[in-house]
């Protein structure tokens, strides 16, 4: 893939990050996810699209936006794992490589529908349970699938 842009995609709920449930998510904010991913794109001279959104709609639309030329997308649909059969349908649109990420180890929640992402169909791989450092992680993975021009 040779596009020089990567996106970084959050959804719902993710703009409480740092200031919601501690414990589950840390205290990380997403100003402080960003700057994590930014570094890891800045460092190679790429550059980083970074978003949240509770609307689906506008989450498809960035998805889109990827699906012409994206180095690759990272995405961490939340809720949107769940039900979101639109977002999954663009996902699946897309050739860059794509990679879903969860604060939370989805596998060992408490309710067990967290663990049942339907996003998972469409993605490279995943990263679930490495806190706010799932990030930066998956954004370096497509920065080294770049540099190795795949
Ligand atoms: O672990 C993750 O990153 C999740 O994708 C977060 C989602 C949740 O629905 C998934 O099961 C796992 C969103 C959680 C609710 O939103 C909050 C965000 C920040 C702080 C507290 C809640």
């Amino acid at each position: 893939m040779t596009g020089s842009i990567v996106f970084v995609l959050n959804g719902p709920n993710l703009d409480h990050l740092g200031i919601r449930e501690p414990a589950i998510y840390g205290h990380a904010t997403l100003a402080d996810v960003e700057a994590s991913c930014r570094s890891e794109t800045d460092a190679a001279g790429l550059t980083l699209r970074f978003h949240q959104t509770n609307a689906e709609h506008e989450m498809i639309a960035w998805v889109h936006e990827a699906r012409v030329g994206a180095a690759g997308i990272v995405i961490n649909p939340a809720a949107f794992s769940y039900a979101g059969y639109p977002l999954l349908d663009a996902l699946k649109m897309c050739d860059c490589p794509i990679v879903e990420v969860h604060i939370s180890n989805i596998h060992r929640r408490e309710a067990e529908w967290r663990s049942k992402s339907i996003m998972t169909q469409a993605v490279t791989g995943i990263i679930s349970g490495l806190g706010v450092d799932g990030y930066p992680l998956a954004v370096r993975h497509i920065v080294n699938l770049r540099a190795a021009g795949k």
